[in-house]
């Protein structure tokens, strides 16, 4: 065993087989601070273990869980997909800790408390109003210690508006906007969420209502109040409020995973099944000397007993070893004030339950598991001594993955064998909108499952935001860098379609390499260099920023190259395919089917078929006949009739807006052809069709030169962002032609109004004359001088202008 003070022997790397076939893989490995050579355990080098970190379980997953899980499984299908190994993938939910506590048993009783108070007609009584009166006050006192805690609802917004004027102002909902580029602070926004929430409860204290509006407003006081009063009296031996609850958020965590396409786990670990697992491994750090219980039946890890031992503690962020606000964070909300803790840093491995928590049995009397020392126990009951990767939020670094990494290394060192558990630690950096990160305790986050049913994301939008950014950095989303997603999106669509079309028409493999073009051969290559490139890249700690742009680069390319072979076009795809499917860009992607071209929803709906391609084929019929210099207007009706016949069966309830596009569009044709209606007209319907009809039923028809037929696709967002801003240029362009015809309108009228005056008066008005001649030049100015010559010459040319201008009004008037 290393004596006091000796340093902790330095990261070793595990030693690869000679004849393990391993890719250059390195990886922005937490626990160096550095890239390192990825090896794993496994003397073949083929399979690799990976515990990540998962979600409380106790609300639903938003949008900065996305970014977490989202990215692992993009670094894990690369892991699998391109680099081969067989991953076995591990990971916890936690399923009971304070926050489940905590909330499983505030809905309780608020629930219990709704049924007490239900009333026949829905009033207000006079009881429950007594109740939430006091609940009001309470939060108040908690919350917003600088009003006066008997701060009443009746005046409530004028206390605040006094005491905390700039906090509670502009309103939480717009605190994000509105201080864009300003810091704005964590405990600010929870300030004004807690106001906000107040406020709220205020309301329906002045204005009742009926019941089920006034809870609604009341609840969020409600729950805290109820818990103050009852919480401690709740059986601790009843888990089912708490299993019921985290059962049914493991269970919508899971379906939004579904719908962002990450991959299943191979292994679920669950705290509540593994309690028994994880007192035996308490015991164990205790008899190995680094952890002891206290008097009231907890027991806490000895971080100094650990250090003595040679150990080291806090190595993923050693400048936060004595941050006592993050190590309080790590304890759990329950366990603020007093505990018979040795020292300050020490934290606990099993917490008794205080009356009213759930309880299992221990060897030190009725308690639970602390938080870190559930991911040490699961980990190491499943995947053993030596894990090759352990993953999470870049927030899990400390106290969480410290603490356990620590816990870790007490339970399976030997005196004189030092274990290294965790070889890789890697961290997914954070989501940030204009600056703050997502929670829940702000009241300021958008879930998975409103931000994916409000078509704001799609599953593949958000993912290609996680891919255009470093995994390992925290992701700022700016208006500019959606557009970024939905160009690349958008590129990629059009690119799939024109090549899913190139091959649905091409005679397969009757290309020789003889045949090939100049383009075909520079394309080639540039293909060859960015599977090079790709790779690299990936290499590089899963660079996948640097991949989107060299599958950007090598679509922009191709896209220019004329004169390419459809062999090329199609070789080019279905690498290009194959690498958004490891990525995981398509739900339907099938690495096994080395044909496939795209991804999921190039196709229109399939209710649409029947109805939209026929439509398609009419309008490409009579464009083609519009554009031909002499209209045959019996061959477009005839177009016409013919449809009719294909489209004549039954109708199903889903195929009927596309029917009833179909039908229309027919007898618009047929009447414009029995109007012998010029082209311009039909040119015009079939823009229509295109513009409009079918767009607002989201699929568009995309014109293409001659004598190729429109290309039949769904919408996508860059096809609507693209008509949007030709729109609102189109718009501009209106409103300045608009204003210049004003302008020009004025300008007008003021010579029109110039042309009234009769040039004999005209220098009279001004005053700055005193003597005209006949012809009603000035003479004498209104100092009595003479004009000069000079002048009366500048005059004279204005005089005459306007006799003409004049003449030419009266003119206009006599004929008028
Ligand atoms: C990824 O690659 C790009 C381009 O080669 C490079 O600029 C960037 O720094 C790399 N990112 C990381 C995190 O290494
Ligand atoms: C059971 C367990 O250890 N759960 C942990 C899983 O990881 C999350 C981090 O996302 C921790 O909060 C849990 O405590
Ligand atoms: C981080 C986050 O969710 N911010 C949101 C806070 O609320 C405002 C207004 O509702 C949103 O615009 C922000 O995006």
């Amino acid at each position: 065993m290393a004596s006091d003070g000796r340093k902790q022997p330095p990261w070793r790397p595990p030693k690869a087989q000679p004849d393990a076939q391993l890719p250059r893989l390195k990886v922005d490995n937490s626990l160096t601070r550095s890239k390192d050579d990825f090896v794993p355990v496994d003397p073949t080098g083929k399979v690799v273990t990976w515990y990540a970190c998962g979600p409380t379980v106790y609300e639903d997953a938003h949008l900065g869980h996305a970014k977490n899980y989202v990215s692992t499984d993009i670094l894990r299908r690369i892991m699998k997909d391109y680099f081969g190994f067989r991953v076995k993938f591990v990971m916890n939910t936690t399923d009971i800790d304070d926050k489940i506590i905590l909330q499983g048993r505030q809905q309780y009783l608020l629930a219990h408390f709704k049924q007490e108070h239900a009333a026949e007609d829905d009033s207000v009584s006079d009881s429950v109003l007594a109740e939430v009166r006091a609940a009001f006050q309470h939060y108040i006192g908690k919350n917003l210690p600088s009003l006066p805690s008997d701060t009443a609802a009746e005046a409530f917004s004028e206390a605040v508006g006094k005491v905390y004027k700039e906090k509670a102002d502009p309103p939480l909902a717009d605190a994000a906007t509105a201080q864009q580029g300003q810091a704005v602070t964590v405990a600010d926004l929870l300030l004004r969420a807690h106001i906000g929430t107040a406020r709220l409860a205020a309301e329906a204290l002045q204005a009742p209502g009926k019941l089920p509006e006034f809870f609604a407003k009341t609840d969020d006081i409600l729950r805290p109040y109820l818990d103050a009063l009852h919480g401690a009296e709740m059986d601790s031996n009843n888990h089912k409020i708490y299993l019921e609850l985290s059962q049914k958020f493991e269970r919508r965590f899971f379906e939004d995973m579904d719908a962002l396409n990450v991959l299943p786990l191979d292994q679920l670990t669950r705290v509540t099944e593994y309690v028994p697992k994880i007192v035996g491994f308490v015991e164990k750090i205790v008899a190995n000397g680094f952890g002891y219980a206290t008097p009231d039946g907890s027991v806490y890890f000895d971080i100094d007993s650990f250090e003595k031992a040679g150990h080291s503690y806090s190595r993923l962020e050693p400048w936060n070893k004595n941050d006592r606000a993050l190590q309080a964070d790590g304890e759990g909300s329950l366990s603020r004030g007093k505990s018979m803790k040795r020292s300050e840093n020490h934290f606990a491995l099993w917490k008794a339950s205080k009356p009213g928590e759930p309880a299992w049995p221990s060897p030190w009397g009725r308690g639970r598991p602390g938080w870190h020392i559930e991911c040490s126990a699961m980990a190491s009951e499943v995947l053993g001594k030596t894990i090759d990767i352990h993953s999470g939020g870049v927030d899990l670094r400390f106290p969480h993955h410290d603490n356990e990494l620590a816990l870790s290394e007490a339970y399976w060192s030997t005196p004189g064998c030092q274990v290294q558990w965790t070889n890789y630690f890697i961290h997914m950096g954070q989501l940030r909108i204009r600056g703050l990160k997502m929670s829940k305790s702000l009241k300021n986050y958008t879930t998975i499952r409103t931000v994916l049913s409000e078509k704001e994301w799609s599953a593949r939008s958000l993912r290609i935001c996680f891919l255009l950014m470093p995994w390992q950095d925290g992701i700022e989303v700016t208006d500019e860098f959606m557009k970024a997603v939905v160009g690349w999106e958008g590129k990629l669509n059009n690119f799939f379609l024109k090549s899913l079309d190139i091959s649905k028409h091409s005679s397969p493999e009757t290309t020789t390499t003889d045949d090939l073009s100049i383009a075909d051969h520079q394309l080639l290559s540039s293909l060859a260099k960015a599977k090079d490139d790709v790779d690299t890249a990936l290499c590089d700690s899963f660079n996948t920023s640097a991949v989107m742009r060299i599958l950007s680069d090598l679509v922009t390319e191709s896209n220019s190259a004329e004169a390419l072979s459809s062999q090329t076009v199609i070789l080019l795809a279905r690498w290009v395919t194959r690498i958004v499917t490891i990525f995981g860009l398509d739900p339907e992607g099938d690495l096994s089917n080395q044909d496939r071209i795209g991804w999921s929803g190039l196709d229109i709906p399939a209710p649409a078929k029947p109805y939209v391609y026929p439509t398609s084929q009419l309008r490409d019929k009579v464009r083609t006949v519009a554009c031909s210099g002499s209209v045959d207007h019996t061959a477009i009706a005839k177009f016409a009739d013919g449809v009719a016949v294909a489209a004549s069966a039954p109708v199903v309830e889903s195929s009927k807006p596309y029917d009833h596009v179909l039908q229309q569009f027919r007898a618009d044709i047929k009447a414009l052809a029995a109007l012998q209606a010029p082209a311009k007209e039909l040119l015009a319907l079939c823009d229509q069709l295109r513009d409009v009809h079918l767009w607002n039923l989201g699929i568009y028809l995309e014109d293409r030169i001659s004598p190729q037929p429109a290309l039949v696709r769904p919408l996508d967002k860059l096809l609507i962002e693209v008509r949007k801003e030709r729109e609102s240029a189109s718009i501009a362009r209106a409103k300045a032609k608009l204003e210049q015809e004003a302008r020009e309108a004025e300008k007008e009228r003021e010579l029109r109004e110039g042309a009234k005056v009769d040039p004999l008066l005209m220098f009279r008005a001004s005053g700055e004359y005193s003597e005209w001649g006949e012809n009603g030049i000035p003479t004498v100015d209104a100092a009595g001088n003479v004009v000069s010559k000079n002048r009366r010459k500048k005059l004279v040319k204005y005089w005459e202008k306007q006799k003409k201008r004049h003449e030419e009004w009266l003119l206009t008037q006599r004929a008028a």
